[in-house]
């Protein structure tokens, strides 16, 4: 397969100025008819090559005449039509015929449960009808729809409705127009028998929108939470960046087959079901803010990503790390910020810091790909969003609002590129982003040592700090990193120090520009301890000489959470490798007692937010620990956190029942405070039941029986999930007897036995590929089973027999075949092989071999297999 590069971009030589869409929806075919009125904007080009895959062309006229097959070449990717240099301007008039109905792959127009519906993001438009799939060629669309009046009452496309009626043959007609011209990849069209709930927004303006969002019928009492969100990421993105919403309609659609999280076509957002759906007795608190933050990244699209998007798909990063950015802000005032700013940091640890250690690794805004689907990365995304954090941090709350005025204002209407957006926060802060500007196309996770002095005498204190960038060792050049720091005092409290300009301050950013850099501080009595990116202010991994003693320190008295946070789990992480080192496993009462106090002091401290409390109780994950390890060791990792576990539930076994009972019988008003509530009861049964007394999983079976609440239902799953026997087993089947007929719910009973530590864990995920509600073409279900096994699982699908790579090996040859995009995602297990012994090293690469000689192996799994071996 080419591979295509960021260098060769060039400009397009036409532009489609306009495309009316008539498709006309059939069971068996559904025809698409396109008119476009087409320019040209190089005098030299000769052909016009329109993309365009897996369509049946049935007519092709220009200027209305009809072309016949010597006058254009059409080939299995492209329509190549030469066109005469004369002709500046010219319409072309394109049928094709398509089989939505078998479409598995769920790019284009694809059915799902019945239903009509799109996907066009990266390059599915090509699979509805020939075009110009690139980003930079931005068109008025008119999209008219016939089908079967029954079959398809709902039927919706983007823009506004301006025609509707009822034709002789029983069919329904519909035309949607979109006054907004925008590129191929934000075309949706959506139809089927959907029951609509309704409400309005009123904007700062004063202009009513009509909100509506889609739902598969019996479920309209399930929007809620999505709907009251909506509103509220529409009020949010008015008062924080001045952006009101531009259509008089905005509707979600929530579909069950969908290969990503939602997707912000212009004026009709089609959603997985998973963001958009929720009851208290269906879903859990952590859905509930998964939907908040994927409808306000989708609402939030429309400035930054459909109003202004990008020139090619190498900026990608320019809508969605900026996106990520503003939903996460959004996030933040909504809830707790800084539990909040801890998950973010979480996730961005747990996949992008490997995805950038190992063969994946790739800038922000990738130089090359094979296929582009496999770009929308935690890189991306995730390490995107944290570098327009650090611009955010660096400029400040102000000047960062000017550079996005300049932003918006500039180059609305257009596709641009990163550059554009880093000279818009320039102009708009006077700051040089010059070397910051190496974020974007360096690769790898910076490391920051540090090195500390103190001198009484002088009342200085000094401060070096050296940037290495492991994965481009000599071949990299200094980033522009923001440091967000304070000196701490005996106490915890920030002392006051004099900055460079004389002022005097108890915090201060750093901006560290070379390689290795001393920044002195003044008057400073006593000797302090440094809290240093307060609040994770860059994506860096710290290498800081504190000792377990400072580290307890910093997890009792740290002022800033997120350090407060990430002290505790350094902390937890020493003790718990220098276990592991030692082969010390099996053991117990091993603990010290340092450690035991620390955790002593946040089970007594009862100021704190209870959400963050069991946080900072939490053990690092088994994935955490690994990613620490020079070559990893699942099983014995695996034995000491559970010994872990077990002495810290052993040990405080009153406190959490105390704290379990407490909060279980308390009633508190509003949703937020019985979150986090209940995510520190929660917290406690999972450590009382690790002690393994069968008196603790009776209680997580009478909390499942009595459970309101799916959060609490899911959390007894979870613990009795570790169990054996017949409660455990009686449970399992009553949660699945109770929600069969809901997918979301009984994806989580597929989660929870993929997760399990149970000896079996290998043999019960088998066996349940061949359960009746266990389908390879529903990219949730698989998610679900497969991908929570293998990247949920350690010790099981690393088990030493290479049975768990074979499980991997058999969904990805078939999804292969069906879903390509969702079998490459399954890849990136194999890729991390070096991290772990021989055995499994040569076991790995072997089925990374075998996954490249299957036969017709799509584009998207060669590239993950091919770079994940080499
Ligand atoms: N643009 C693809 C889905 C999302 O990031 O919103
Ligand atoms: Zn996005």
């Amino acid at each position: 397969p080419a591979t295509i590069y960021l260098k060769d971009y060039k400009q397009p030589d036409f532009s489609i100025h306009s495309i009316d869409l008539v498709v006309e929806l059939g069971e068996e075919v559904t025809t698409v008819s396109s008119s476009m009125t087409i320019k040209r904007m190089n005098h030299q080009a000769s052909t016009l090559s329109l993309n365009g895959e897996n369509l049946e062309l049935i007519s092709i006229r220009r200027n209305g005449l009809v072309l016949n097959d010597t006058s254009y070449e059409c080939t299995d990717e492209y329509l190549h039509i030469p066109i005469p240099k004369s002709e500046e301007e010219f319409t072309l008039a394109i049928v094709t015929r398509i089989k939505p109905q078998e479409n598995t792959a769920l790019e284009g127009l694809y059915k799902s449960s019945g239903n009509f519906c799109t996907q066009c993001e990266a390059e599915g438009f090509r699979k509805i009808t020939y075009f110009l799939d690139r980003p930079d060629v931005m068109s008025v669309f008119s999209t008219t729809i016939i089908g079967d009046a029954d079959l398809y009452p709902v039927m919706l496309s983007n823009g506004n409705k301006v025609e509707e009626k009822q034709l002789d043959d029983g069919r329904s007609y519909v035309k949607w127009e979109d006054p907004h011209p925008k590129p191929a990849y934000l075309f949706a069209l959506v139809a089927g028998d959907l029951a609509c709930v309704e409400d309005h927004f009123t904007t700062a303006s004063g202009r009513d929108v009509l909100l509506q969002i889609f739902v598969e019928k019996g479920n309209e009492d399930r929007c809620n939470h999505a709907m009251t969100s909506l509103k509220k990421s529409m009020k949010w993105d008015e008062e924080e960046f001045g952006r009101e919403y531009d259509l008089d309609v905005f509707m979600i659609v929530a579909v069950s087959d969908f290969n990503m999280g939602a997707m912000e076509n212009k004026g009709l957002n089609v959603f997985n079901s998973k963001y958009v759906l929720a009851s208290p007795q269906s879903a859990t608190d952590t859905d509930y803010d998964g939907i908040e933050s994927v409808i306000a990244h989708e609402y939030f699209h429309n400035w930054t990503g459909n109003r202004i998007t990008c020139r090619d798909w190498f900026q990608l990063t320019l809508k969605e790390g900026l996106t990520v950015f503003r939903d996460q802000q959004f996030s933040a005032d909504m809830n707790s910020a800084a539990v909040f700013r801890i998950g973010d940091v979480q996730r961005l640890r747990a996949a992008q810091f490997p995805e950038d250690a190992g063969p994946l690794s790739h800038p922000i805004q990738p130089q090359s790909y094979v296929e582009i689907n496999n770009f929308y990365t935690a890189t991306v995304y995730e390490k995107g969003a944290e570098v327009i954090r650090m611009i955010h941090t660096i400029l400040g709350k102000e000047k960062f609002r000017n550079g996005m005025d300049i932003y918006f204002d500039r180059h609305d209407g257009q596709a641009v590129t990163t550059e554009e957006f880093v000279k818009a926060m320039e102009d708009g802060s006077g700051i040089d982003l010059t070397q910051f500007r190496r974020w974007y196309v360096q690769a790898g996770t910076p490391v920051i040592k540090v090195t500390e002095g103190y001198n009484p005498e002088s009342q200085q204190y000094s401060l070096t700090l050296e940037q290495e960038n492991p994965k481009l060792a000599e071949n990299f050049l200094p980033y522009h990193i923001p440091v967000d720091m304070s000196l701490l005092d005996g106490n915890g409290k920030a002392i006051g120090f004099t900055t460079d300009t004389g002022a005097k301050s108890t915090g201060k950013v750093l901006n560290l520009t070379q390689k290795k850099q001393t920044f002195v501080f003044n008057d400073i009595n006593s000797e302090p301890t440094i809290s240093l990116f307060r609040g994770f202010s860059a994506p860096v991994k710290l290498e800081q000489n504190l000792d377990n003693e400072q580290l307890a320190f910093l997890f009792s008295r740290e002022t800033d959470l997120f350090n407060r946070w990430d002290a505790g789990q350094r902390l937890s992480s020493n003790i718990l490798l220098s276990q592991v080192n030692r082969h010390d496993v099996g053991s117990l009462q091993i603990l010290p007692q340092m450690y035991l106090s620390s955790i002593r002091n946040i089970l007594n401290d009862r100021e704190l937010d209870p959400a963050f409390a069991a946080i900072a109780l939490s053990l690092p994950s088994e994935q955490d620990l690994a990613q620490k390890m020079p070559v990893v060791n699942v099983d014995a990792i695996h034995i000491v956190r559970n010994n872990a576990l077990k002495e810290i539930g052993l040990k405080f076994e009153s406190d959490f029942l105390q704290i379990y009972k407490d909060l279980r019988d308390l009633k508190v008003e509003g949703n937020q405070p019985i979150a986090s509530n209940r995510k520190f009861k929660n917290t406690a049964l999972r450590f009382l039941t690790a002690t393994a007394k069968e008196d603790y999983f009776a209680l997580a079976a009478e909390q499942y029986h009595a459970a309101e609440n799916m959060t609490d239902a899911m959390a007894s799953l979870f613990n009795l999930g570790e169990s054996e026997g017949q409660i455990r087993d009686e449970i399992f089947a009553d949660f699945y007897q109770k929600w069969e007929a809901d997918p979301l719910v009984i994806d989580k009973w597929f989660t929870v036995q993929a997760m399990s530590s149970r000896p079996t864990a290998l043999e019960d995920v088998t066996n349940l590929l061949s359960h009746p509600a266990f389908t390879m073409l529903n990219p949730n279900r698989v998610r679900s089973l497969i991908a929570a096994f293998v990247s949920g699982n350690p010790v099981h699908f690393h088990e030493k027999s290479g049975k768990g790579y074979q499980f991997l090996f058999n969904a990805i040859e078939q999804l292969n075949g069906t879903n390509p995009q969702i079998a490459a995602r399954l890849v990136t297990p194999l890729g991390q092989w070096r991290r772990y012994d021989a055995v499994r090293q040569k076991l790995m690469t072997d089925k990374l071999e075998e996954i490249l000689d299957i036969s017709d192996l799509s584009n998207d799994v060669y590239e993950m297999a091919n770079k994940s071996l080499h």
